[in-house]
């Protein structure tokens, strides 16, 4: 009798012990594989994880610092010689779905401190452990629009470091205020990185669009790519086939096939349409990613000033066939008139002979 009660409670010791050992190894930090990945949520350099239930609100919340690779090699002994290999085709630390929200209360500056010594001036960045295969160019076209901007940075400078994109922000700035012409800034942009750095892809993305799934890769491939499928103001679904607005990739060899964006289509609508049949007729076909990778969050906001929808631009669209070889990066004409490099971005303002609005 007294030893079947000293077995139960050698027993009782051990399931004791083995659940404290437990409890211990989930709320350690590089113990997170014990929450499935797919349960993770990533808001800026950090990432949330939390139970089965989808409900951010709901969420069971707990703060694993993600790496921030710093690409600074004098911090390394100098003894110390690494051979890197190539990056992995599938980046290791993506997190997939993204919790996303714009905080009137952010500012630049607490976007700079994060990512103060992880980046290179100019918003410049490049995976400490590997070599990626592509460099990666982000152009931001751009007018009056630092509310949103801060935001851009503050979502996806983490999300470029997991992807292990070798990569540098610049934003073109359109001087004056003049009609708003978003595709000649974006030819610009074109140029203005090559300057910079060697790049061989090219994303051109909105100032008020964020990913919401971090697997939506800022890179190019076999053929010019639409990421912005699934935008919630358009209640995730593409509001057209052939549409093309948003963000979107193009390897250099890709954009020099359909002689970059036109130049011509002043004020708002119609050049990404434009793009779009540029792109088919040079007998290229657009990729995307599938609508759950490919949701995104824009920020609200009303139509600016000196950006107002341009009645003949619709009409352009039917001539692009004959206008695509003389309207182009071959025809592009403007005048740098600054250029500013900030931890998180470079920022180049542009004279592109605008017509007053
Ligand atoms: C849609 C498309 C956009 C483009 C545009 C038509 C979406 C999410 N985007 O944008 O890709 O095809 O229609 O031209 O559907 N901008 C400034 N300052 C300005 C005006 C524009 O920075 O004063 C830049 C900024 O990056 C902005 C982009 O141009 O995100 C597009 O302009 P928009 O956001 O006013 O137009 P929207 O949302 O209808
Ligand atoms: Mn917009």
């Amino acid at each position: 009798m007294f030893r079947k009660l000293f077995n139960l409670l050698v027993v009782f010791a051990v399931i004791s012990l083995a659940c404290f050992v437990l409890f211990f190894l989930q709320s350690k930090d590089h113990f997170s594989f014990i929450v499935p990945k797919s349960h993770f949520v990533a808001e800026g350099n950090k990432v949330f994880s939390w139970g089965a239930k989808q409900d951010v609100k709901q969420a069971w919340v707990r703060t694993i610092t993600v790496e921030s690779p710093s690409n600074d090699t004098t911090q390394r002994p100098a003894n110390v010689t690494r051979t890197l290999g190539p990056c992995p085709e599938t980046p290791p630390n993506l997190v997939g779905p993204l919790y996303v929200g714009f905080d009137f209360r952010r500012t630049l500056e607490d976007v700079r401190t994060l990512f103060n010594s992880s980046l290179k001036e100019g918003g410049r960045f490049k995976p400490r452990d590997c070599i990626a295969e592509q460099k990666v160019a982000i152009i931001i076209p751009f007018r009056n629009r630092h509310e949103h901007l801060k935001h851009w940075l503050y979502y996806l400078h983490p999300i470029l470091m997991r992807q292990q994109v070798d990569y540098g922000v610049y934003v073109i700035n359109q001087d004056g205020d003049g009609v708003f012409n978003r595709a000649k800034l974006m030819n610009a942009g074109y140029i203005e990185a090559l300057k910079d750095y060697d790049y061989d892809c090219f994303v051109f993305s909105d100032v008020d669009l964020v990913p919401l799934d971090d697997r939506n890769l800022y890179r190019c491939y076999d053929n010019p790519r639409h990421l912005a499928v699934a935008m919630d103001k358009f209640n995730f679904r593409l509001p057209y086939q052939t549409y093309f607005g948003g963000v979107c990739s193009m390897s250099k060899d890709q954009f020099l096939k359909i002689n970059g964006f036109p130049n011509t289509y002043w004020g708002w609508g119609g050049e990404d349409d434009d793009i779009y049949k540029r792109v088919i007729l040079r007998g290229m076909s657009v990729s995307r990613p599938n609508y759950v990778i490919g949701k995104y969050r824009m920020i609200r906001h009303e139509r600016d000033l000196h950006n107002e929808p341009n009645p003949v631009n619709p009409d352009k669209l039917l001539h692009t066939r004959w206008t695509l070889d003389r309207d182009g990066i071959n025809s592009l004409k403007y005048t740098v008139k600054a250029i500013e490099k900030d931890i998180l971005f470079t920022f180049i303002t542009v004279d592109i002979d605008a017509p007053p609005a």
